[in-house]
């Protein structure tokens, strides 16, 4: 831990990717771990645009179900340490596959957020996107002016990455002296592809995970452990 320590204290630029394991001491379930499903359903099921084209109303009750989850939940003390990470250190990027908005909650700024966010929602037909915080939503699907469906601002599976978010994070992580990797088993692209390229280009790469990932073997250093135990040691100085 000191190792590592020592490479966050001595970076001049730092990146991060967060991935579900952060929020899970919130109370957001993960993706793949336990308690992630919902009903018989599991995400790469319903974060589809055929799902969503199929039975709307379906999607978005687990849309509006992770909503109100979110909205019950507090940002934890990993959330808390990048957030204070971030005062520290002025080359900082925070970059997230997470669409919960507990990092903006826990006063981190600058956010790259790769897969949207839960609270925006967008027009299927006039493209018009705006935030909606309403929990639960008064109707579902929810509809445009336009009269149009309205589906939530988050990338699905078999769509691109918004193209300005993804540059800005593929810049960070090459500039970076130190890429922290936290709460993601690191399966879904090209976000993943995040880790080897900071390796590939000269990072130090630092993983916090619960369980072993694909890359836990080739990183710097891969801590086993909860973030929220994890992370305030970590930027301790
Ligand atoms: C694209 C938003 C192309 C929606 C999400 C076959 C092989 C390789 C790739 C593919 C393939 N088939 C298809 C693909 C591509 C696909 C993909 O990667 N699939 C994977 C599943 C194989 N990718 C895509 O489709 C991407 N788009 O490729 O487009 C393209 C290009 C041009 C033009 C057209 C098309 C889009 C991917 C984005 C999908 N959207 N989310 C929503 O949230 O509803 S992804 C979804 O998974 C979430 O964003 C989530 O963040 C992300 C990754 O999951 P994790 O965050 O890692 O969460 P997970 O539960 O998996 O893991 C949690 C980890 O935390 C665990 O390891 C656990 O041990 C740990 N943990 C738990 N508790 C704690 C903890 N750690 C620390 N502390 C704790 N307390
Ligand atoms: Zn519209």
């Amino acid at each position: 831990m000191n190792q590592a320590r020592e490479w966050i204290r001595e970076a001049r630029a730092i990146a991060v990717l967060t991935g579900a394991g952060i929020s899970a001491e919130s109370g957001v379930p993960t993706f793949r771990g336990p308690g992630g499903l919902w009903r018989q359903y599991s995400p790469e099921q319903l974060a589809t645009p055929e799902a969503f084209a199929r039975d709307p109303r379906l999607v978005w009750e687990w849309y509006d179900w992770r909503r109100c989850k979110v909205a019950g939940a507090r940002p934890n003390a990993g959330h808390l340490a990048l957030a204070a990470l971030e005062e520290a250190k002025p080359r900082f990027t925070l970059i997230t596959q997470n669409v919960d908005g507990l990092h903006d909650r826990a006063g981190s700024r600058s956010i790259i957020k790769l897969h949207g966010d839960l609270w925006t929602v967008r027009c299927t037909a006039c493209a018009r996107e705006r935030r909606d915080e309403r929990v639960p939503l008064p109707e579902l699907p929810p509809r445009c002016e336009c009269g149009a469906l309205l589906r939530p601002g988050v990338v699905w599976f078999g769509e691109p990455l918004p193209a300005g978010p993804w540059e800005e994070a593929q810049r960070a992580v090459r500039e970076a002296d130190v890429l922290l990797v936290v709460g993601t088993s690191a399966v879904v692209y090209p976000a993943a592809g995040l880790v080897p390229l900071a390796a590939a280009c000269g990072a130090r790469v630092i993983e916090c995970n619960l369980e072993e990932t694909p890359f836990s073997a080739e990183v710097d250093k891969s801590f086993r452990g909860r973030a929220g135990e994890l992370l305030p040691q970590l930027i301790a100085s």
